[in-house]
Formats: structure tokens, C-alpha cells, sequence
């Protein structure tokens, strides 16, 4: 599968998640550099950055895209010959989807030691490290129930659904427009995140934030899991996240509307750091005004700047 192919499957949400999609974009770098024909290196690097590129721009919200490419290509300037380059981006590759998946199972187990017995939890969407705290909570013997919103237009809480009753977790789908009347009966909401902002907030799939709105009006407990590579240092140099907006198809069938009815679908919103109690990431739980120190000692400051502030 070359690169292109993979930032098709990406945009089309063949794959999708913000963790999965980070990992499917590295393993195709690294595919490219194991399998690249050529014998110049300034060719293959050349192909590397438009590569890149391609990945990054088939799903603009989700920073863990970003840092993925970026934590695959570190390092590579300083590649004298092709066998260098070729390793140092096959070895980022293989380190950064090790980590990722390491990191889904740290925040599993860091996130589930706040989930009480008994616990009744609402998620939104599809998160594999949100169901990773879940999974590890029940695994534990914590005797949970979870209630997850079908999240249209995609439907994710369908793929949500599935996996928890594979696993025997209890597992009810509400309409999104349910979230306040069942937020009566919830202990505890749980959901992922695509990017952090260095202020806190969080941007995540759309409807996560007035179901953080409405859990603060209830006194309930709002947590977010995030891999550390879904904190964005582009928000840290000031320049806003892009909320995706994809097409009315998703959302309408055609000849469902009258003519010149618009559609608006964005797929993401922002969260402010307010309405969220904490953020579980694989170096530990943080509140959201530490979101800077996250992003700085992921990346340091030398990598911020010399690669944000044109
Ligand atoms: P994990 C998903 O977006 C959802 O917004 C989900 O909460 C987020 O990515 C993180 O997913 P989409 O790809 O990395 O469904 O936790 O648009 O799996």
C-alpha cells in the first residue's frame, strides 16, 4: 500500500481514529522508505516530505497525523547516505507505533484506578484508549455498565457497541440527543481526544462538548484519554486547529433534502479546559492547564520553534 493509498483510506475513514490513523500514516513512511527503488537520497527524501504531506492533509483536525509524521521523520536531516535515511525512518516508524501502543494500554490502566465499581459511563464516539480504560476497569472486576451515543452522522458508537459486547461489557446506545436525559443516571463520562491545545482545551468528535457542558451542569465527573502525541504544538506558536467539516452526503441522503437546502457537517468540536476534571495520557493524569507542560517536554523547545514559527 503506498502513501497515497493509505491518505485515501485515511480521508475516506476506511481507517479512522486519531490514535489509528497516526499509526497507519507511519506505517506507510516506513513502507515507502523499506521499498523506494531509487539510489539518491535526496530523492527519497524528497518523496518522504511529499509523502508527508499527503498523510497530513487527508484528515486536517487530528494533530496525532501530524506528530506521527514528524516523530517518524526526526533525526532524518542528519542522514549522510540513502541506508541512513532509509533506517533512521524505519526505526522512527517502528518506535512511534510501539509507543502508541503502549501508550493505549498505560492510559488503560492509569485511567480505570478512577473507575469505581458499580460505575455507570458515558462515551461518545469510538475511542480505543477511552475503551481501553473501560476494558482494563472490567477486566479488573469493576462491575460497569457503559452507555454510548450512536454519534452520527458516522455512527461510531455502532463500532463502540460491537467491541464492548464482544468483550461482555454491558453496553447501551442512546440517540446524541439523549446525552441530558440519561445524564441523571451517569457516574462518570469517559471519551478520546483528537488534539489537545496547548490552553487545555480539547477537540474532539462532534457533540463532546456539550456533553462536557452537561455533565458540569450535572456533577459529573469529565475525563479525557489522550496519547501524549495528541497535544499540539502548532496551538503553542498560536495557529488555530481546523475543524473538518466533511460532505451533506454523511449526513442526508440525496433527494432527501429540498432543493438548495444546505449542510453543515462539521465533525469536531472544542472543548474548553473548564469542563474537564482531568486528561488521562500514558505519562500520567494531568488537568488540562498543564496541557504546556505536555507539549514541551514532548517535543522541547527547540523542536517547537524551529519548526512552527515561519
Ligand atoms: P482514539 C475519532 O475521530 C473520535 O473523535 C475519537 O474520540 C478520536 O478519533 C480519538 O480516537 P474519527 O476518526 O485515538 O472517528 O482514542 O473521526 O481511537
Amino acid at each position: 500500500m503506498g502513501v497515497e493509498r493509505a491518505a485515501d483510506a485515511i480521508r475516506s475513514m476506511e481507517v479512522r481514529g486519531a490514535g489509528r490513523i497516526a499509526r497507519y500514516a507511519a506505517e506507510a513512511m516506513k513502507k515507502l522508505a523499506q521499498e523506494y527503488q531509487g539510489g539518491s537520497l535526496e530523492e527519497l527524501r524528497a518523496e518522504l516530505k511529499s509523502g508527508g504531506e499527503k498523510l497530513i492533509e487527508s484528515r486536517p483536525t487530528a494533530v496525532s497525523l501530524w506528530n506521527g509524521v514528524q516523530s517518524v521523520m526526526r533525526g532524518s536531516g542528519e542522514a549522510s547516505t540513502l541506508d541512513d535515511l532509509r533506517n533512521i525512518v524505519v526505526r522512527n516508524a517502528e518506535d512511534f507505533i510501539d509507543r502508541s501502543n503502549r501508550a493505549t494500554q498505560l492510559i488503560g490502566q492509569i485511567g480505570a484506578r478512577r473507575v469505581n465499581d458499580g460505575d455507570r459511563i458515558l462515551t461518545h464516539c469510538n475511542s480505543s484508549v477511552a475503551l481501553s480504560v473501560i476494558r482494563t476497569a472490567f477486566k479488573e472486576g469493576k462491575r460497569i455498565s457503559v452507555f454510548a451515543t450512536e454519534s452520527r452522522p458516522w455512527r461510531q458508537g455502532l463500532i463502540t457497541v460491537r467491541e464492548l459486547a464482544e468483550d461482555g461489557i454491558p453496553v447501551t446506545m442512546i440517540v446524541d440527543s439523549a446525552v441530558r436525559w440519561i445524564m441523571k443516571d451517569i457516574d462518570l463520562v469517559i471519551v478520546g481526544a483528537d488534539t489537545i491545545a496547548s490552553n487545555g482545551a480539547v477537540i474532539n468528535k462532534i457533540g463532546t462538548s456539550q456533553i462536557a457542558l452537561v455533565a458540569h451542569e450535572a456533577r459529573v465527573p469529565f475525563v479525557v484519554c489522550a496519547e501524549t502525541y495528541k497535544f499540539s504544538s502548532m496551538t503553542l506558536s498560536g495557529k488555530p486547529v481546523k475543524i473538518e467539516e466533511r460532505s451533506a452526503e454523511e449526513v442526508a441522503g440525496s433527494g432527501e433534502l429540498p432543493e438548495g437546502v444546505e449542510v453543515l457537517n462539521p465533525v469536531f468540536d472544542a472543548t474548553p479546559p473548564e469542563y474537564i476534571d482531568y486528561i488521562v495520557t500514558e505519562i500520567g493524569l494531568i488537568p488540562p492547564c498543564a496541557s504546556y507542560e505536555v507539549i514541551v517536554r514532548m517535543l522541547g523547545h527547540e523542536f517547537l520553534f524551529e519548526n512552527q514559527i515561519e
